[in-house]
Protein backbone atom coordinates (compact mmCIF):
# COMPACT_ATOMS: atom_id res chain seq x y z
CA UNK A 1 0.00 0.00 0.00
CA UNK A 2 1.17 3.22 -0.96
CA UNK A 3 2.71 5.71 1.74
CA UNK A 4 -0.66 8.21 2.34
CA UNK A 5 -1.10 11.19 4.68
CA UNK A 6 -3.11 10.66 7.32
CA UNK A 7 -6.96 12.48 7.46
CA UNK A 8 -8.48 13.20 10.56
CA UNK A 9 -12.23 14.15 11.78
CA UNK A 10 -12.82 17.85 11.50
CA UNK A 11 -14.44 18.70 14.59
CA UNK A 12 -16.25 21.87 15.61
CA UNK A 13 -13.59 24.91 14.64
CA UNK A 14 -10.56 22.59 14.76
CA UNK A 15 -9.88 23.51 11.61
CA UNK A 16 -7.71 27.00 12.97
CA UNK A 17 -7.12 27.22 16.27
CA UNK A 18 -6.11 29.55 19.01
CA UNK A 19 -2.44 30.38 19.29
CA UNK A 20 -2.10 31.33 15.44
CA UNK A 21 -0.30 34.62 14.07
CA UNK A 22 -2.70 36.39 11.95
CA UNK A 23 -3.69 39.97 11.85
CA UNK A 24 -6.39 40.99 13.86
CA UNK A 25 -9.81 41.45 10.92
CA UNK A 26 -8.07 38.67 8.81
CA UNK A 27 -10.65 37.56 6.44
CA UNK A 28 -8.42 34.21 5.70
CA UNK A 29 -8.98 33.48 9.38
CA UNK A 30 -12.84 33.89 9.76
CA UNK A 31 -12.58 31.71 6.20
CA UNK A 32 -10.54 29.25 7.67
CA UNK A 33 -13.26 29.17 10.70
CA UNK A 34 -16.53 28.86 8.57
CA UNK A 35 -14.20 25.81 6.48
CA UNK A 36 -14.03 24.13 9.72
CA UNK A 37 -17.20 24.21 10.87
CA UNK A 38 -18.69 23.46 7.37
CA UNK A 39 -16.59 20.37 7.81
CA UNK A 40 -17.66 19.52 10.89
CA UNK A 41 -21.80 20.07 9.62
CA UNK A 42 -20.47 17.70 7.15
CA UNK A 43 -18.74 15.14 9.52
CA UNK A 44 -15.96 15.20 6.84
CA UNK A 45 -12.75 14.81 7.08
CA UNK A 46 -9.97 16.94 5.26
CA UNK A 47 -5.93 17.51 4.89
CA UNK A 48 -5.05 20.78 4.03
CA UNK A 49 -2.49 21.77 1.27
CA UNK A 50 -1.09 25.04 1.03
CA UNK A 51 1.52 26.64 -0.60
CA UNK A 52 3.82 29.60 0.63
CA UNK A 53 1.40 32.20 1.80
CA UNK A 54 -0.28 34.48 4.81
CA UNK A 55 -2.06 30.37 5.35
CA UNK A 56 1.20 28.52 6.33
CA UNK A 57 2.67 31.23 8.23
CA UNK A 58 -0.60 30.96 10.09
CA UNK A 59 0.86 27.37 11.68
CA UNK A 60 3.74 28.99 13.68
CA UNK A 61 6.87 27.65 13.91
CA UNK A 62 8.06 24.09 14.16
CA UNK A 63 7.28 22.02 15.82
CA UNK A 64 3.69 23.45 17.10
CA UNK A 65 0.93 24.51 14.46
CA UNK A 66 -2.71 25.81 14.77
CA UNK A 67 -4.09 24.12 12.51
CA UNK A 68 -5.78 20.90 13.64
CA UNK A 69 -5.86 18.81 10.51
CA UNK A 70 -2.56 16.81 8.99
CA UNK A 71 -1.38 20.29 6.61
CA UNK A 72 1.23 19.81 4.11
CA UNK A 73 3.65 23.03 3.21
CA UNK A 74 4.26 22.86 -0.71
CA UNK A 75 6.28 25.14 -2.99
CA UNK A 76 4.22 28.21 -4.49
CA UNK A 77 3.81 26.73 -7.58
CA UNK A 78 2.82 23.26 -6.65
CA UNK A 79 0.31 23.08 -4.59
CA UNK A 80 -2.51 21.50 -6.95
CA UNK A 81 -0.04 19.06 -8.64
CA UNK A 82 0.76 17.89 -4.82
CA UNK A 83 -2.79 17.84 -3.91
CA UNK A 84 -3.17 16.01 -6.82
CA UNK A 85 -0.85 13.19 -5.95
CA UNK A 86 -2.41 13.04 -2.28
CA UNK A 87 -5.81 12.57 -3.23
CA UNK A 88 -4.93 10.35 -6.25
CA UNK A 89 -3.34 8.29 -3.68
CA UNK A 90 -6.33 8.13 -1.04
CA UNK A 91 -8.65 7.18 -3.90
CA UNK A 92 -6.43 4.52 -4.83
CA UNK A 93 -6.17 2.98 -1.04
CA UNK A 94 -10.07 3.42 -0.88
CA UNK A 95 -9.45 6.17 2.19
CA UNK A 96 -11.85 8.61 2.36
CA UNK A 97 -11.19 12.81 2.81
CA UNK A 98 -10.87 16.01 1.42
CA UNK A 99 -8.31 17.07 0.06
CA UNK A 100 -8.26 21.01 0.35
CA UNK A 101 -6.19 23.56 -1.67
CA UNK A 102 -5.85 26.57 0.46
CA UNK A 103 -3.87 29.46 -1.21
CA UNK A 104 -3.22 33.00 -1.20
CA UNK A 105 -4.34 35.00 -4.38
CA UNK A 106 -0.45 35.33 -5.75
CA UNK A 107 -0.61 31.06 -5.45
CA UNK A 108 -3.42 30.75 -7.83
CA UNK A 109 -3.68 33.78 -10.02
CA UNK A 110 0.00 33.80 -10.71
CA UNK A 111 2.42 31.41 -9.56
CA UNK A 112 0.50 28.19 -9.35
CA UNK A 113 -1.62 28.79 -12.01
CA UNK A 114 -0.19 26.33 -14.28
CA UNK A 115 -0.52 23.81 -11.52
CA UNK A 116 -4.24 24.70 -10.76
CA UNK A 117 -4.97 24.57 -14.36
CA UNK A 118 -3.47 21.60 -15.28
CA UNK A 119 -5.44 19.70 -12.45
CA UNK A 120 -8.77 21.76 -13.58
CA UNK A 121 -8.14 19.89 -17.01
CA UNK A 122 -7.50 16.36 -15.34
CA UNK A 123 -10.55 17.47 -13.12
CA UNK A 124 -8.78 15.55 -10.02
CA UNK A 125 -10.24 15.27 -7.10
CA UNK A 126 -9.96 17.94 -4.97
CA UNK A 127 -11.28 21.00 -3.39
CA UNK A 128 -9.28 24.22 -4.55
CA UNK A 129 -9.83 27.14 -2.17
CA UNK A 130 -8.33 30.67 -3.22
CA UNK A 131 -8.42 33.44 -0.08
CA UNK A 132 -8.37 36.37 -2.47
CA UNK A 133 -6.29 39.43 -0.53
CA UNK A 134 -5.27 41.01 -3.92
CA UNK A 135 -1.73 41.41 -2.83
CA UNK A 136 1.47 38.97 -1.64
CA UNK A 137 0.79 39.75 1.75
CA UNK A 138 2.94 37.35 3.56
CA UNK A 139 5.72 39.68 1.65
CA UNK A 140 5.04 42.67 2.43
CA UNK A 141 2.13 43.66 -0.03
CA UNK A 142 3.44 43.56 -3.74
CA UNK A 143 0.98 43.99 -6.16
CA UNK A 144 -1.10 40.68 -7.98
CA UNK A 145 -2.96 40.05 -10.92
CA UNK A 146 -5.80 40.09 -8.54
CA UNK A 147 -5.06 43.15 -6.99
CA UNK A 148 -7.62 45.86 -8.17
CA UNK A 149 -7.13 49.02 -11.21
CA UNK A 150 -6.08 51.99 -8.56
CA UNK A 151 -4.56 50.04 -5.96
CA UNK A 152 -1.67 51.15 -4.02
CA UNK A 153 0.88 48.49 -3.32
CA UNK A 154 4.44 48.67 -2.33
CA UNK A 155 4.75 47.80 -6.17
CA UNK A 156 2.47 49.73 -7.58
CA UNK A 157 2.94 52.61 -5.19
CA UNK A 158 1.15 55.19 -7.52
CA UNK A 159 -2.11 52.95 -8.22
CA UNK A 160 -1.97 49.48 -10.23
CA UNK A 161 -2.76 50.74 -14.03
CA UNK A 162 -4.49 46.84 -15.01
CA UNK A 163 -7.28 45.17 -13.75
CA UNK A 164 -8.15 42.50 -11.53
CA UNK A 165 -7.61 39.38 -13.54
CA UNK A 166 -11.40 36.86 -14.19
CA UNK A 167 -10.18 34.11 -12.69
CA UNK A 168 -13.80 32.97 -12.11
CA UNK A 169 -14.00 33.02 -15.74
CA UNK A 170 -10.85 30.64 -16.16
CA UNK A 171 -11.46 28.53 -14.08
CA UNK A 172 -15.09 28.00 -15.73
CA UNK A 173 -13.39 27.61 -18.85
CA UNK A 174 -11.91 24.59 -17.61
CA UNK A 175 -15.83 22.70 -17.42
CA UNK A 176 -14.93 21.80 -13.99
CA UNK A 177 -17.97 20.65 -11.88
CA UNK A 178 -18.20 23.10 -9.73
CA UNK A 179 -17.01 26.94 -9.45
CA UNK A 180 -17.90 29.47 -6.72
CA UNK A 181 -17.56 32.78 -5.33
CA UNK A 182 -17.44 33.39 -1.12
CA UNK A 183 -18.09 36.35 0.94
CA UNK A 184 -17.31 36.05 4.17
CA UNK A 185 -20.11 38.63 4.80
CA UNK A 186 -22.64 35.46 3.84
CA UNK A 187 -22.12 32.85 5.94
CA UNK A 188 -25.01 30.86 5.02
CA UNK A 189 -24.49 31.34 1.44
CA UNK A 190 -20.41 30.42 2.68
CA UNK A 191 -21.88 27.13 4.33
CA UNK A 192 -23.79 26.18 1.89
CA UNK A 193 -21.34 26.19 -0.88
CA UNK A 194 -18.51 24.18 0.80
CA UNK A 195 -21.18 21.68 2.01
CA UNK A 196 -21.89 21.43 -2.24
CA UNK A 197 -17.94 21.37 -2.72
CA UNK A 198 -18.21 18.35 -0.22
CA UNK A 199 -21.21 16.63 -2.08
CA UNK A 200 -19.28 16.93 -5.31
CA UNK A 201 -16.10 14.49 -6.95
CA UNK A 202 -13.74 16.05 -9.09
CA UNK A 203 -12.16 19.33 -8.85
CA UNK A 204 -14.07 22.08 -7.02
CA UNK A 205 -12.59 25.95 -7.22
CA UNK A 206 -14.03 28.45 -4.45
CA UNK A 207 -13.01 32.24 -4.69
CA UNK A 208 -13.17 33.96 -1.38
CA UNK A 209 -13.07 37.92 -1.12
CA UNK A 210 -10.72 38.09 1.50
CA UNK A 211 -9.90 41.43 3.72
CA UNK A 212 -6.65 42.05 4.52
CA UNK A 213 -6.27 45.03 6.84
CA UNK A 214 -2.67 45.70 6.19
CA UNK A 215 -2.86 45.44 2.86
CA UNK A 216 -5.81 47.03 2.28
CA UNK A 217 -5.29 49.98 4.59
CA UNK A 218 -8.94 49.15 6.19
CA UNK A 219 -9.69 49.28 9.99
CA UNK A 220 -9.79 45.80 11.19
CA UNK A 221 -13.77 45.75 12.52
CA UNK A 222 -14.34 46.99 9.05
CA UNK A 223 -13.61 43.99 7.48
CA UNK A 224 -16.68 42.22 6.87
CA UNK A 225 -18.35 45.37 6.17
CA UNK A 226 -16.13 45.87 3.52
CA UNK A 227 -16.63 42.63 1.67
CA UNK A 228 -20.63 42.53 2.53
CA UNK A 229 -20.24 46.20 0.53
CA UNK A 230 -18.23 44.61 -2.66
CA UNK A 231 -21.23 42.22 -2.68
CA UNK A 232 -24.03 44.54 -2.09
CA UNK A 233 -22.56 47.20 -4.84
CA UNK A 234 -21.43 44.50 -7.77
CA UNK A 235 -17.81 44.47 -7.34
CA UNK A 236 -17.60 40.98 -5.74
CA UNK A 237 -20.63 38.98 -7.35
CA UNK A 238 -21.84 35.74 -5.61
CA UNK A 239 -22.62 33.19 -8.30
CA UNK A 240 -21.85 29.53 -8.77
CA UNK A 241 -21.15 27.90 -11.88
CA UNK A 242 -21.50 23.84 -13.15
CA UNK A 243 -19.67 22.13 -15.12
CA UNK A 244 -18.67 25.07 -16.72
CA UNK A 245 -21.85 26.38 -18.39
CA UNK A 246 -24.71 26.02 -15.46
CA UNK A 247 -24.85 29.76 -14.46
CA UNK A 248 -26.67 30.86 -10.76
CA UNK A 249 -26.37 34.37 -9.29
CA UNK A 250 -26.63 34.35 -5.41
CA UNK A 251 -27.14 37.58 -4.08
CA UNK A 252 -28.15 40.80 -6.06
CA UNK A 253 -26.08 44.03 -6.11
CA UNK A 254 -28.65 46.73 -4.12
CA UNK A 255 -27.34 49.19 -6.46
CA UNK A 256 -25.23 50.51 -3.38
CA UNK A 257 -22.85 52.77 -4.40
CA UNK A 258 -18.82 51.38 -4.73
CA UNK A 259 -17.69 54.24 -3.84
CA UNK A 260 -17.80 54.22 0.14
CA UNK A 261 -15.89 50.80 -0.22
CA UNK A 262 -12.89 52.49 -1.80
CA UNK A 263 -13.23 55.77 0.54
CA UNK A 264 -12.84 53.32 3.75
CA UNK A 265 -9.55 51.97 2.52
CA UNK A 266 -6.46 53.76 2.59
CA UNK A 267 -5.21 51.67 -0.30
CA UNK A 268 -6.88 53.59 -2.57
CA UNK A 269 -6.09 57.11 -3.69
CA UNK A 270 -10.09 58.93 -4.13
CA UNK A 271 -8.87 61.30 -6.14
CA UNK A 272 -7.93 58.94 -8.63
CA UNK A 273 -10.80 56.75 -8.67
CA UNK A 274 -13.03 57.09 -11.83
CA UNK A 275 -16.37 55.99 -9.67
CA UNK A 276 -18.59 56.51 -12.93
CA UNK A 277 -16.48 54.04 -14.66
CA UNK A 278 -16.20 51.72 -11.78
CA UNK A 279 -20.08 52.10 -11.42
CA UNK A 280 -20.55 51.38 -15.25
CA UNK A 281 -18.00 48.73 -15.16
CA UNK A 282 -20.15 46.66 -11.85
CA UNK A 283 -23.31 46.78 -13.83
CA UNK A 284 -21.90 45.41 -16.94
CA UNK A 285 -20.10 42.99 -15.44
CA UNK A 286 -23.35 42.02 -13.55
CA UNK A 287 -25.51 42.45 -17.10
CA UNK A 288 -23.32 39.64 -18.31
CA UNK A 289 -23.80 37.22 -15.39
CA UNK A 290 -27.54 37.88 -15.73
CA UNK A 291 -27.40 37.18 -19.10
CA UNK A 292 -25.65 34.42 -18.44
CA UNK A 293 -27.70 32.83 -15.57
CA UNK A 294 -30.50 33.31 -17.85
CA UNK A 295 -29.33 31.47 -20.96
CA UNK A 296 -28.01 28.50 -19.02
CA UNK A 297 -29.03 28.45 -16.24
CA UNK A 298 -28.14 25.63 -13.51
CA UNK A 299 -31.23 25.37 -11.07
CA UNK A 300 -30.73 24.42 -7.24
CA UNK A 301 -32.29 21.44 -5.83
C1 LIG B 1 8.84 30.92 -6.15
C2 LIG B 1 8.69 31.82 -4.96
N1 LIG B 1 8.71 33.14 -5.14
C3 LIG B 1 8.55 33.97 -4.07
C4 LIG B 1 8.39 33.45 -2.81
C5 LIG B 1 8.24 34.41 -1.64
N2 LIG B 1 6.88 34.45 -1.15
C6 LIG B 1 6.46 33.69 -0.11
S1 LIG B 1 4.87 33.98 0.30
C7 LIG B 1 4.73 35.16 -0.89
C8 LIG B 1 3.45 35.95 -1.06
C9 LIG B 1 2.23 35.08 -1.21
O1 LIG B 1 1.15 35.85 -1.69
P1 LIG B 1 -0.29 35.21 -1.80
O2 LIG B 1 -0.24 33.93 -2.51
O3 LIG B 1 -1.19 36.24 -2.37
O4 LIG B 1 -0.70 34.91 -0.30
P2 LIG B 1 -0.73 35.92 0.96
O5 LIG B 1 0.70 36.14 1.35
O6 LIG B 1 -1.38 37.18 0.51
O7 LIG B 1 -1.47 35.19 2.00
C10 LIG B 1 5.92 35.30 -1.60
C11 LIG B 1 6.14 36.27 -2.72
C12 LIG B 1 8.39 32.06 -2.66
N3 LIG B 1 8.21 31.47 -1.47
N4 LIG B 1 8.55 31.26 -3.75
Amino acid sequence: MAATVPSIPCKDECLLRPGNTNCGGCGMSVGLTMLGRALADAGDTCTLVIPACCGIVTAGAFPTTSYGVPTIATTFASSSALASGVASIRDLNGESGQVICWAGDGGTYDIGLATLSAAAERNENIIYICYDNEIYGNTGGQRSSATPAGARTTTTPFGKTEGKKDMMSIMAAHRIPYAATLSIAHPEDFARKISTALSMKGMRFLLMHSPCPTGWKSEPADSVELVRMAVASGLFPLYEVYDGDGYCINAHPDDSDPAEYFERQRRFDDDEIDFNATRKACSERMRYLELLAEEFPHARD
